[in-house]
């Protein structure tokens, strides 16, 4: 009884964002690294893939930054070498992720964050984590299919 009311109450607030492993953090070897800081917050990785994105891709995820000057560096980036794209679930899962990545910018993102252990520069910045709810419906549903994602079951 009390583990399907726990259930339940998970399912109940559970929310889903969406995340990359950026190509400088594939290519360094940091996969295990990196989801390990995820899961240690309490996120649950509920799908993942590895992929090369094409340049039409990249530019269209990327398409709200298209008038920025750091545009088309970040598709040349972006498309250098293979991400991991992922969906991640958890509490609060939208923020709870942004606040383990850890500001844009490495060099002023807080200790024990992702970007401060394992990004470069504020390009190469080693993950991208949806900024909104809405945002990571958009974002999840670019790359998934409904029944590639897995929602986790497990009451904690
Ligand atoms: P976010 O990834 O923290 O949400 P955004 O402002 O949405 O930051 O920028 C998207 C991505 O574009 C960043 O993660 C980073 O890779 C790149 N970027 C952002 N600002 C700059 C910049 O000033 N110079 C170069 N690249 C940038
Ligand atoms: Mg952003």
């Amino acid at each position: 009884m009390i583990k399907f009311f726990l259930f339940a109450a998970s399912a109940l607030f559970a929310e889903q964002t969406f995340s990359i492993i950026k190509p400088d953090a594939v290519e360094s070897n940091k996969i295990g690294d990196i989801e390990s800081y995820l899961e240690t917050s309490g996120l649950n990785i509920v799908a993942a893939k590895l992929i090369h994105l094409t340049p039409e891709q990249a530019q269209e995820f990327y398409a709200v930054h298209k008038d920025r000057p750091f545009y088309k560096d970040l598709v040349a980036y972006m498309t250098s070498g293979p991400v991991l794209v992922q969906v991640l679930e958890g509490e609060d899962a939208v923020a709870l992720n942004r606040k383990v990545m850890g500001s844009t910018n490495p060099k002023e993102a807080s200790a024990g964050t992702i970007r401060a252990d394992f990004g470069t520069d504020i390009q190469r910045n080693a993950v991208h984590g949806s900024d909104s709810l809405e945002n990571a419906k958009k974002e999840i549903s670019f790359f998934f299919k409904p029944e590639e994602i897995h929602p986790c079951t497990k009451s904690k």
